[in-house]
């Protein structure tokens, strides 16, 4: 009997602002993926990998579980997670803020100043970390989606959610008052390779850091 192929798998998201920049990272190394019609899995033709198409929550929690070996994925969502993964390189798109927003017009003078207030979040445990780290104490109110609406309705004072542009905050009477953590997309990997995996992964770091030097 023919023996079973061992194929890295590959965890990337399935759509949204991520997947892009990974297909395109992916093609860049020389690995096709052929145009799928919705599929959670395709096989790539020309490199022993799979890709899993996934929604970015899920993929740190698949890949410390070994359902996928490596994925790509925003750093925010690995350090919100906290599983047991481990970051192996930083891949320069997706880049975004984590920060402190407030109304247009709270100026406080100090970080020490938010103390008491109410922070409307999708990231409760990098937010508690920092506000612990830099001993304010503040509410924290986990909300799952359009976080920035949250201090005109009076739900909280303050949020903390991501920025790019800088466009959302403004058009809801908020502004940038405090970065608390600056993120890209990052490839992250389990613990747990076998031995033909990991020798995969190795050929897919490489060329991913030649692609990286070619562009600087
Ligand atoms: O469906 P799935 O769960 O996979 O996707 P998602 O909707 O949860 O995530 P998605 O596609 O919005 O974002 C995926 C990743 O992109 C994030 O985890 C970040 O690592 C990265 N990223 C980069 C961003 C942004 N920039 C960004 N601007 N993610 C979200 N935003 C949102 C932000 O939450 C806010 O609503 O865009 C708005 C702010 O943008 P500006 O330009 O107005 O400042
Ligand atoms: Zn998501």
């Amino acid at each position: 009997a023919p023996r079973k192929v061992e194929k890295l798998r590959i965890a990337v998201q399935k759509s949204g602002r991520l997947n892009e920049g990974s297909m395109k990272l992916l093609k860049e190394c020389g690995i096709d993926v052929p145009a799928g019609n919705n599929q959670l899995k395709i096989s790539v033709d020309n490199f022993d990998a799979e890709i899993l198409f996934l929604r970015d929550d899920d993929i740190p929690e698949y890949v410390q579980d070994g359902v996928a070996d490596i994925g790509f994925v925003g750093e925010n969502v690995v350090l919100e997670k906290n599983k047991d993964t481990k970051i192996l390189e930083r891949l320069g798109y997706g880049k975004c803020r984590l920060s402190i927003a407030l109304p247009k017009g709270k100026k406080p003078k100090s970080i020490q100043e938010l103390d008491g207030i109410k922070i409307a979040t999708s990231y409760p445990f990098i937010l508690k970390k920092w506000l612990k780290q830099n001993k304010i104490n503040a509410d924290i109110h986990v909300i799952s989606g359009s976080v920035e609406i949250a201090p005109r309705i009076g739900l909280a004072d303050a949020i903390c959610d991501l920025v790019s542009s800088g466009s959302t905050l403004f058009s809801n009477e908020l502004y940038e008052y405090q970065i608390i953590l600056k993120s890209e997309a990052v490839l992250i990997s389990g613990n747990n390779l076998s031995k033909r995996r990991q020798e995969l992964l190795d050929q897919l770091l490489f060329r991913i850091r030649s692609v990286k030097k070619a562009k600087y």
